[in-house]
C-alpha cells in the first residue's frame, strides 16, 4: 500500500468554533474538505510518528465515511496505533477517558453534538489533546491558520476497512484496535459511584426514564442502567443510535426532549427523568413535574459531592462558564473553596482541572463534569443524581428546594434567537460593547447597573487572555443579563441572552421563572434593541 501526497487548495472558513469545526454535511462532503482539516490537525499536533490516536464519533450521518478517510490519513502520516470504537462509535466523554487511559497523543472526535444530523444536517470534527480535553484556542487557531495555506495532504492508498466489530488489524504500518466503545467508560463509572446503593434504589421500586434521543448514549445507558444497575428494561428510551437521530434534534432541553418532559409531567410519571445529547456530553435532569436548571444542578452537585464515593475527599475548587448562574458561587463561598468564572467552552476548564485547582465544573448549556475526564459528561451527571437520591432518599424536587432554602434561588432563563442574520447579530453585540461604559452606573427598572463590560478571561495557569467572551450586565440586586453569540451554530448567527434573578426568600422561591424574570427580559430587549436590529419579536428557544 502506497502513501500518496494529494495536491489541494485551501477552503474558506475552516475556523473551529466553541467546540471544533461544525458545518453542514454537504460542506464536509466536498472533495478534500475533510482531508484538508484533518491534515492541518495532524500538522499542528506535531510529533505524531508512531503515536496512538483515539478515534470515534456519535454515529451521525457521515461518521462512517469520515472515519475511513481519517484512518487512511493517520496511516499516511505515520500514526502508530489507532484506538477506535466498534462501529465508529464513541461518546465524547468515553473518548476523553480512552485518551487518558492509553496516554494517547490525542483523539479525533466526530460530532456536531446537539445539532441535528442526516444528509442535510450537521457534521463536526474536533481534536482532543493528550489530557483528554478539547484542544485549547492556541491549538485551534494554529489549525485555522494552517487551513489557509494548505497545499497537500498525505493518505494511504487502501481499500475501505471493516470496523463494525471489536478486533485488531493493520492498515499499512499502522495498527488499528477496534474496541468495545462502552466497557472502559462503564468501568470508570463504577469507580466513581456507589453502584450497589443505586441498584438497591431500583430494587425498592424507584423509577426513571432516560431519553438517549437516538444518539450515542443509548448503548452506554443500557449497559450501565439496565445491565449493571438492574433498572427495568425500557428505562432507556430511544436507545438506538441513528444516523439522523430519528429526525429529532438531539439536544436535551425542555423543547427538544419533549416526549420525556411530557412523561415527567404526567400524573404517574417516573421519579427521575434524564436525557443526553448527540455525543453524550450534555445532560438534563428532571424530577416529577420538576425541571432542574443546569446551573442549579451544578450547585447541588458541589454542595453534595462529599456524599459520593468518588468525591468523599472534598472538592479542590469549582468552575462555571460566565453565562452560567452564580448558584455554584454561593456554595463555593460557603465551603471556602475557589470558584472560577471562565468563558463558554469546556476547553477553558482543562488547565484548571489539570492543575488540580478544581474538581467539578459546569455550564448552563446542560453540561457538568469532574476531573474524571476532561469533557463534560452526560451519563456521569445522571449517575451523580442517582447516587445522591440513593444516599439522601429524597426526591429531586426536595433536594433542590432544600438547596434553595440554604443558599437562595437563582431564577434563570436563556433565550435563543436562532438563524438570525450574521451582520445584524454582530452589529447588536458591537453596539452593546460600544455603549457598555456609558450604561454602567445608570439605573434601569429601579436597579443600578453596577458593571457592564465585555467579559475577558485570564487563564490562571498559563495566563493566556481570551477577550470578547460576552457582554455582562450586573445589577446591584444580584440580577444579571448576558449577551453572546453562539459558537456552535451552522446557519447564520444565534444570539443567546441569559438572565438571572436572585431570590433568598423561601416564600418567593416558587414562582414562575419567565414571570419572575419578565423585567429583565424586557430590559434585555430594550438595552440591546433585539427587535429593532434583528426583526425578531420573540426567541426561538427558551430554556
Ligand atoms: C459546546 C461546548 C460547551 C458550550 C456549548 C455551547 O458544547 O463544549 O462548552 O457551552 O458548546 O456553546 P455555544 O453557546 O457557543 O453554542 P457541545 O455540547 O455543543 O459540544
Amino acid at each position: 500500500m502506497a502513501i500518496k501526497t494529494v495536491s489541494t487548495t485551501p477552503f474558506d472558513e475552516q475556523r473551529p468554533g466553541t467546540s471544533g469545526l461544525r458545518k453542514k454535511v454537504p460542506v464536509f462532503q466536498q472533495p478534500h474538505y475533510l482531508e484538508n482539516f484533518v491534515q492541518c490537525i495532524l500538522h499542528v499536533a506535531g510529533d505524531i510518528e508512531g503515536k496512538t490516536l483515539v478515534v470515534g464519533g456519535d454515529g451521525r450521518y457521515y461518521n462512517q465515511q469520515a472515519i475511513q478517510v481519517i484512518l487512511k490519513m493517520a496511516a499516511g502520516n505515520g500514526i502508530g496505533r489507532i484506538i477506535l470504537g466498534a462501529g465508529g462509535l464513541l461518546s465524547t466523554p468515553a473518548a476523553s477517558h480512552l485518551i487518558r487511559k492509553h496516554k494517547a497523543l490525542g483523539g479525533i472526535v466526530l460530532s456536531a453534538s446537539h445539532n441535528p444530523g442526516g444528509p442535510n444536517g450537521d457534521f463536526g470534527i474536533k481534536f482532543n489533546i493528550r489530557n483528554g480535553g478539547p484542544a485549547p484556542t492556541p491549538f485551534t487557531e494554529a489549525v485555522y491558520e494552517r487551513t489557509k495555506i494548505i497545499d497537500s495532504y498525505k493518505i494511504l492508498e487502501a481499500d475501505d476497512v471493516d470496523f463494525g466489530h471489536t478486533g485488531q488489524f493493520s492498515l499499512g504500518d499502522m495498527q488499528v484496535d477496534v474496541i468495545d466503545p462502552v466497557a472502559d467508560y462503564a468501568d470508570l463509572m463504577e469507580e466513581l459511584f456507589d453502584l450497589p446503593a443505586i441498584s438497591n434504589l431500583f430494587e425498592s421500586g424507584f423509577t426513571m426514564c432516560f431519553d438517549a434521543m437516538h444518539a450515542i448514549t443509548g448503548p452506554y445507558a443500557r449497559e450501565i442502567l439496565e445491565h449493571r444497575l438492574g433498572a427495568p428494561v425500557g428505562t432507556v428510551i430511544r436507545g438506538e443510535p441513528l444516523e439522523d437521530f430519528g429526525g429529532g434534534h438531539p439536544d436535551p432541553n425542555l423543547v427538544y426532549a419533549k416526549d420525556l418532559v411530557d412523561q415527567m409531567y404526567a400524573s404517574q410519571g417516573p421519579s427521575l427523568g434524564a436525557a443526553s445529547d448527540g455525543d453524550g456530553d450534555r445532560n438534563m435532569i428532571l424530577g416529577k413535574q420538576f425541571f432542574v436548571t443546569p446551573s442549579d444542578s451544578l450547585a447541588v452537585m458541589a454542595a453534595n459531592a462529599h456524599l459520593l464515593p468518588g468525591y468523599r475527599q472534598g472538592l479542590s475548587g469549582v468552575a462555571r462558564s460566565m453565562p452560567t448562574s452564580s448558584a455554584v458561587d454561593r456554595v463555593a463561598d460557603a465551603m471556602g473553596i475557589a470558584c472560577y468564572e471562565t468563558p463558554t467552552g469546556w476547553k477553558y476548564f482543562g488547565n484548571l482541572l489539570d492543575a488540580g485547582k478544581i474538581t467539578l465544573c459546569g455550564e448552563e448549556s446542560f453540561g457538568a463534569g469532574s476531573d474524571h475526564v476532561r469533557e463534560k459528561d452526560g451519563l456521569w451527571a445522571v449517575l451523580f443524581w442517582l447516587n445522591l437520591i440513593a444516599v439522601r432518599r429524597q426526591s429531586v424536587e426536595a433536594i433542590v428546594r432544600q438547596h434553595w432554602a440554604s443558599y437562595g434561588r437563582y431564577y434563570y432563563t436563556r433565550h435563543d434567537y436562532e438563524g438570525i442574520d450574521t451582520a445584524a447579530a454582530e452589529k447588536l453585540i458591537a453596539a452593546l460593547r460600544d455603549t457598555a461604559s456609558s450604561l454602567q452606573g445608570q439605573s434601569f427598572e429601579g436597579n443600578l447597573l453596577k458593571t457592564c463590560d465585555d467579559f475577558a478571561y485570564t487563564d490562571p495557569v498559563d495566563h493566556s487572555i481570551s477577550e470578547h467572551q460576552g457582554i455582562r450586565m450586573l445589577f446591584d440586586n444580584g440580577s444579571r443579563i448576558v449577551y453572546r453569540l453562539s459558537g456552535t451554530g451552522t446557519e447564520g448567527a444565534t444570539l443567546r441572552v441569559y438572565m438571572e434573578h436572585f431570590e433568598p426568600d423561601t416564600e418567593k422561591q416558587d414562582q414562575d421563572t419567565q414571570e419572575t424574570l419578565a423585567y429583565l427580559i424586557r430590559l434585555a430587549n430594550q438595552l440591546a434593541g433585539i427587535t429593532t436590529i434583528t426583526g425578531r419579536t420573540s426567541p426561538d428557544v427558551i430554556t
